[in-house]
Formats: C-alpha cells, structure tokens, sequence
C-alpha cells in the first residue's frame, strides 16, 4: 500500500469539461459508456492523462471517435501520453454490480441498483480523473428493464425518457452545477415515492421525493419534515438557498455509512431516513433529523464549496457536523445537544486522539482515504469550527461564511482557504488559530485560582499542555477560546460569560471589583475540545451543580463529582460516599417537584458511562470501572428507592405519543429512573422492566425495558426478548436492535449468546447495519465483556475483521477501531489486544483499508 502525502498535491494535467455517461443494466453486467471532454489544465505540471480506474473490464478506448490503443493500465490507472490540448475520450467498460459486495461504486441493495462514490468509488465505475478538484457537467443516461426497476434516477434534473424494444426503457438525467465525481449518483429499482414541496425564499418551488420499498412509506414523514426543516434553517441562519427544482432522498439497506449527499439525489441508510413510534427510538427520531440536515447543509458545504483533496475532508464534514449540530440545537433543546455531543466526543473522539492512529484535523497523509471518516475529522473538526464561532460572534461568523460561499462557489478549495476568510471577516489573525487543524491529540487545561481580598481582584490561571502524538513531538501552544462566568457564594452569577482568549503556555487572566470569594465557572458550553483540570472543590461543584446559568456546565459539574466518586470507590471499595448519595437524592426530590427540564435531570442521573470514565483514568481496566460504577448505583438504589419510584410513577405514560422534546424528556427521565431502579438484576427489577414492556406504546419505551433486562438472569429476559422478536422480525432495523441488546448484555453467558446470534439465520455478514449490530454493539457497548481477561471478546472481533476483510474492507477496517487504544489497558488486556491485532496483520491478501488500520494501530 501506498501512502499520499498533502505536500504533494499538484492540480489535475487535465480538465473535464463534460461529462456524458450511459448505463446499460443488465443482468449480470453493466455497461458503461464515459465520453468526456477533456481540455488541458493551464496550471497542470504534467501532459500526460492519468485515469483511475478499479474492478471493471475495460471493452474499448477511443479519442475523438477513432480508436485508441496508445495507452497502459496498471496499478489501477491508465495512463495516456500527451494525449493533446483539447479531445473527447470515449471509454466503454464492463462492471460486475451483483458481485460487489464492498458496497463502493455501483452495487445492488436487494435489488435496487445504487452508487457510492465518495471518497474513491467512481473509480469502480469508468476511468476517470478521481479526485475532488475535478469539477465537471454530468449528463447521464440510465437504460434498464422498465418492470424491475420503473424508477432510474441520476443527479439534476429530468431531461428525457423513453421506452425502448425488449420491454426496456430509459432516463436521461443532467446536473447543471459542476461537481467532482465523487458527488454522482445513480439509483434504479422499483421503489415507491413519497412527494411533498418546500417553496425557497424566493418563492421557488422544490419538488421533494423520498423513494423507499413498497410498505415503508409510512415511516417517511419525520425525515420529510427534517428535510423541510433544514432547508428553511439553511436559509434563515445561512442565507442559503437550494438551487435546483428537485430534491430526492433514496433508502437503502446495505449501507457503508449513515447517509451520502449526492447532489440533489441523496443516498441513505434505511436506519436515517424510516421513523415510526412502533419501530423507532426517540434517539432513532433525533438521528433522523440530524443526519437528514446534515446531508442537506452539504448542499453549500461541500457540493457547492468543495474540498480540493481529500486532506480537506474536514473543511466539509467538520463544518457540516458543527451546522447540523446547531439545527438540532435549534429545533430542540441546546444544552442536552451540547452534553449529548460532548459526550460522544468524550466517548469516541479522545480514544481515537490519544491512540497510535492519532491525527490532525487536516493530516498529512494517509494510505487509504477510506479510514479518514474519523470522530476526529468530524467531531473534532466540528469543534474547531465551533472555536471560530465563539471567538468571532454569531454576527461576524455570518460575515465570514457569507465571504467563504460568495468567494468559493463552484470552487474545490482547502481548510485554509475557509480560516483565511474567517480572519478577513472579522480582522482577526487566525494564524496561531490554524494550529488546531495541523495538530494531534487532546490538549490538557489545566486551571487555577487566586483571589486578592484586599485588592478586591479574582485570577484565574491556565496552563495548556499538548501529549505527543504519532510523528508529532514538538507541539506549540493553541488558541484557546475559554468561556467563563463567576458566580457568587450564594449563587448569584456576578460576572456573565465573557470568552478569554488564551494563546501562550501559561496565561492568567483578572476580574476587578469583586467583592468576594467566587466560584467559576469555566470553559461553559464546552468551549475548547480539551481535557481540563480545575483546582474545584466538591462545594464549588455543588454549587455550580445547583445554580451554574449554563445548562452546559451545570451538568457538567454533577459529573465531575459523579467521576470523583468513582474514583474514590476504585480506590477504596468502602470508602464514605454519603454526600454524593445525598445529592442524588436533591436531585430526585428536584424531579418529584416536577421543576427542571426532564431531559436534564435524566442526563444528571445518569453516571458517566464506562468509556468516558476510562479516558481519566491513566490505566483503563474496565471491570474495575464498572464494580465501582455499579456499587454507586446500587447504593443510590437502597438509598433513594421510594423516591425513584415515585418519580418514576410521576412520569408515567399519559397514553398519547408525541415526539416533541418534553415527551422525550419525560422518556428518557423515566428510562434513567428504571435503570437505576434495576440495576440490581433481582425479581423486583425484573418485574418492575416487563411492566415497563407490557405498558409500551412505543419502541423507546420497548428498548428502555430491554436494556434493563439484558444483563439479568430472571426468566422475564428471556419472554420479553422472544416477544420483542416475534412482533418485530418483520421489520430489519428493529432486528437490529433485538441484535445489539443482547450483544451489550454483561453476563455470564455473553459469548454463547454471540455464538448463537451470529449463526441466527437472520444474521449477514454482506449487510453493514447487521455487522454493526452485533460486533460494533459488543465491542463498544459492552466493554466488560469485550474486555474479559479471557481474551475471548477479542477473538469474536478478530474472527469477523479476517472473515469481512474480503468482503466490505472499509467494515472490516471500521471494526478494527476498539482495538486500536490497546495501549491505554492493563497489562494483561494489553497482551491480548495486541495478539488479535498482530493475528489480522498476519491475515494472507489484507487489503490496504486494513492493513493501514492494523499496522498503524500496532506502531
Ligand atoms: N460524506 C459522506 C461520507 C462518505 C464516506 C465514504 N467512505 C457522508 C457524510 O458525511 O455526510
Ligand atoms: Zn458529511
């Protein structure tokens, strides 16, 4: 394998200035016609034509209609010398769309033919220049039996149809806009529609259609309201309006990622687009609606402005993420936005920042782009975006993006080009700021107080410090935006959020006029993606706890003490933890009043969970985490269990399903409840979960009851989960769920349990929701039992890496991820974790995807 390195970019030898493609679809084969208008590119450095091409036979090459032979193909390219200034290439080739089974180029999902091209799967479909800074008019033409796939559908709008002998027909599609390659789509099946029409703000109209299997289309009308949605908040928040008349969404089964934003023809996953109360968590209702925004906020981020190479994936997805982020904060509630997005990026992102696969922002290099759909460029990115957000203003970030789209439209461009208009726009030097996309690894806050009675004056210190990371030792200081407000012994806040800019190691900051003692509050709304120390005590926290005015950092208070608690317990099983007990118990008391957001107080119930308390400890040993973690919860049990059940019973189901974000706050604050309330696995708990399932009117509801039943050894487990699957195996995402509950279980019998669920005749190995399901549910939601000394949670992670590196690389290389942080556990677990990691690279025929994975991770 190959590594490509930023620093040798050079612009494309050649433009296209047209592109004309036609698919016959044929059982069996495809074929594919590519005629395409070159013309050389006046800042190429090359004069010979390199086209990638991959997986396809090639039948004939012509130039300017004669004949060409004067070409080489190897190592999936084809190179033509010097081919000329200006000439059209005309390129027919055979692809194999039933036997693809990576899911990359054109591929069938039960039947239904669909494309993803994005990053480098426009390769598997005809040679061409596949990179981003291509930009080029598409017009494509789709031929296909008329009865087994009435719907052919391709990007921009509907120029021609017709019927053709044999009982076939055809569509002709063209996309006015130029984009790369990597934004093609092509879809044909026998699909049904859903329509509905949103009018632009300046009074155009869109027609919208979501294509589904016939008997999903009553499980379209979230995602059609998201969609509505978004548009209306891209315009009111961004000034940006949708181009075209047409906008379609296509579900399919067989999906490598969440969604894919195809001009004007976005491709899903059937598990981001179906949303029904019967089959659908609130969680499932809220992903709907983040990723259908998110793939339409690329319409301007990253389809109009686009990345000149894939080093910039981030100047798309980051910024994508962040403007998703804020359309569900938006529409919802934005603290429980910002806690739940924290805490993923806790969850998932830090791992990833302090392992051998550490990267920055905008890296240097890469093997296989494939594995740069990272937390890092997305979650991280979007921080960093974020950052400029907070250090700009609301007011001047418009300016800046206002700057960025009317400079750039139409124009394939890079993460510096996007600060250099953020620092234009406000005056700002963004220089040092540009540091944060050149540099790996999460940095270290550390912060401390002093305050001066006699000069009246309160200083708040900081020191920020950055760990090394792979090929990165010398690291410089950042631009930190730190958020903070102080509040007075009693509560008051006395000084409102202000941001300090921090830029130096070592920095300290003064309030004047302050007349007392205060308690700060610092980095609110998380405000920099560090890992920050205070000098807080547990009162301080308390205090924060009860009376911080940012919703933020009022729960993040509560969980500091929840993480010094457990800390204490891992210490000292016996050890005094009646205060924080007793300030479970305010909160409860705080819920039975009925005061407070229920969404808030669920999320301050709820202790950090296994994999964000990891990131603060300096050796991970999960079963010692979660000892501690349950001995809490169980004395929060015996201490408070009238309370808890009275607050249970005070949010009740009143009977009528809403998914409005006080009805999901009533769910999920009675779901935090019952899990306490069952945490000890007895017959009560039992009981007390199938009650819970019988009075169900909703999936949420169902999988609150089955999540507290996985770990138990009641016979209720076993009846509600053979009743869940009996009512839903009907229904693939609601298998999928029956999957993950029981591969998170942390029993005894865990792994007879996978043995059994992977030889069930439901389970595929070709299907990625399915895989997902079972492997990526264990090994990350289950991390006792993947972590078991016995090594064997590894070895079912391993077994299926070797078995789907054939398959779908980039599953294979996704799954690949738990393992990467082998470092960070205990000897023992260490031992292991690299012996499953050293078994994959001895795999005969790994493919790049990987082995770049594998390899790096064992560096
Ligand atoms: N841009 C796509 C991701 C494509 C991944 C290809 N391996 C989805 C998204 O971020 O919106
Ligand atoms: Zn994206």
């Amino acid at each position: 394998p190959k590594t490509i390195y930023l620093k040798d970019y050079t612009p494309a030898p050649y433009l296209a200035k047209q592109v004309n493609l036609s698919f016959n679809l044929l059982p069996g084969k495809t074929i594919v016609t590519s005629e395409v208008r070159y013309v050389k590119n006046p800042v190429g450095v090359s004069s010979d034509l390199v086209l990638d091409g991959e997986e396809q036979t090639i039948v004939s090459v012509a130039k300017n209609g004669v004949p060409l032979s004067d070409y080489t193909v190897a190592d999936g390219q084809m190179t033509i010398a010097s081919p000329g200034d200006e000439f059209t290439l005309t390129i027919v080739s055979e692809i194999n769309p039933e036997a693809n089974t990576a899911l990359e180029g054109l591929y069938q999902s039960q039947g239904t033919y669909c494309t993803q091209c994005e990053a480098e799967g426009f390769r598997r479909i005809t040679y061409y220049q596949d990179r981003p800074d291509v930009l080029s008019v598409f017009t494509v033409r789709i031929e296909a039996d008329a009865k087994a796939y009435p719907v052919m559908l391709s990007n921009g709008n509907l120029q021609e149809e017709g019927g053709l002998p044999d009982g076939r027909h055809y569509r002709v599609w063209h996309d006015p806009f130029p984009k790369p390659c990597y934004l093609f789509a092509l879809v044909a099946g026998d699909l049904v529609r859903v329509a509905d029409t949103f009018t632009t703000m300046t009074g155009r109209n869109v027609d919208l259609h979501i294509y589904v299997r016939a008997g999903d289309e009553g499980q379209c009308s979230h995602a059609m309201e998201s969609l509505k949605k978004s548009m209306k908040w891209d315009e009111e928040v961004y000034g940006r309006e949708y181009q075209l008349d047409l906008f379609n969404i296509v579900a399919v089964s067989d999906f490598n990622m969440g969604a894919m934003e195809n001009t004007s023809l976005n491709v899903f996953n059937t598990a981001l687009v179906l949303a029904h109360q019967e089959t659908a968590t609130d969680s499932d209702f809220m992903s709907v609606e983040g990723v259908i925004g998110h793939e339409y906020f690329h319409n301007w981020t990253g389809n109009r402005v686009t990345c000149r190479d894939w080093f910039q994936l981030s100047l798309k997805e980051g910024f994508t993420v962040f403007r998703d982020q804020e359309f569900s904060a938006d529409l919802n509630s934005r603290a429980v936005q910002r806690i739940d997005d924290v805490n993923g990026l806790r969850r998932l992102q830090f791992p990833e920042d302090g392992s051998p696969l550490a990267h920055s922002v905008q890296p240097d290099q890469f093997i296989e782009i494939s594995n740069f759909y990272t937390k890092t460029i997305y979650d991280k990115g979007a921080e960093l975006i974020r950052m400029q957000h907070t250090l700009l203003g609301p007011q001047t970030f418009r300016k800046a993006t206002d700057l960025y789209f009317d400079r750039f439209d139409g124009q394939a461009v890079t993460c510096d080009d996007f600060v250099q208009c953020m620092a234009e726009a406000s005056g700002r030097d963004m220089t040092q700021f540009f540091r944060w996309y050149k540099q790996a690894g999460t940095p270290t806050l550390v912060a401390s107080s002093h305050y001066d009675a006699a000069q009246q004056r309160y200083t708040l210190s900081f020191k920020q410090s950055q760990p090394e990371t792979p090929g990165q030792t010398d690291k410089q200081p950042l631009h930190i935006p730190i958020a903070v407000g102080l509040l007075a012994a009693d509560g008051r806040e006395i000084v409102p959020t202000q941001v300090l800019e921090m830029t130096a190691r070592e920095q300290s900051f003064t309030f004047d006029g302050i007349a007392a003692k205060p308690v700060p509050s610092i980095l609110r709304g998380f405000s920099a993606p560090v890992k920050l120390e205070t000098d807080l005590s547990d009162d301080d926290l308390r205090l924060l706890q009860v009376h911080d005015t940012d919703g933020f950092n009022k729960w993040e208070a509560g969980q500091t003490l929840a993480l010094r608690t457990i800390q204490r317990v891992m210490a000292d099983p016996q050890a005094d933890i009646s205060q924080f007990i007793a300030d479970v118990g305010t909160l409860i008391a705080q819920g039975l009043s009925g005061q407070g957001d229920k969404a808030l107080l669920a999320r301050a119930l709820s202790l950090p969970m296994i994999g964000v308390i990891g990131q603060y400890q300096p050796v991970i040993d999960p079963a010692a985490i979660d000892a501690a973690r349950s001995s809490i919860l169980t004395q929060i049990k015996r201490a408070h269990k009238d309370a808890l059940a009275a607050l249970y019973e005070a949010n009740a189901n009143p009977g009528e399903f809403t998914i409005t974000p006080q009805a999901m706050g009533r769910r999920t604050l009675q779901a935090a409840v019952l899990e306490i309330l069952t945490t000890t696995n007895g017959t009560g708990c039992a009981a007390r979960a199938k009650a819970h399932y019988d009075a169900a009117d909703n999936m949420t509801d169902r999988v609150t009851a089955l999540s507290c039943l996985s770990d138990s050894t009641q016979p209720q487990r076993a009846e509600v989960f053979a009743d869940f699957y009996t009512r839903f195996e009907k229904y693939p995402l609601v298998v999928d769920k029956w999957f993950s509950l029981q591969a998170i279980a942390n029993r005894e019998q865990i792994f007879d349990d996978l043995a059994s669920l992977r030889a069930h005749p439901d389970f595929n190995i070709k299907n990625p929701n399915r895989v997902r399901s079972l492997y990526s549910a264990f090994a990350i939601n289950n991390p006792v039992k993947f972590h078991d000394p016995s090594g064997k949670g590894y070895a079912f992670l391993r077994d299926a890496i070797i078995e789907l590196n054939s398959i779908n690389p980039q599953i294979a290389a996704r799954l690949v991820t738990p393992l990467r942080e082998w470092k960070r556990y205990t000897p023992a677990l260490q031992a292991q974790m690299k012996a499953a990691l050293q078994a994959v690279l001895d795999t005969p025929n790994l493919s790049g995807d990987v082995f770049e994975v594998v390899s790096k991770s064992l560096n």
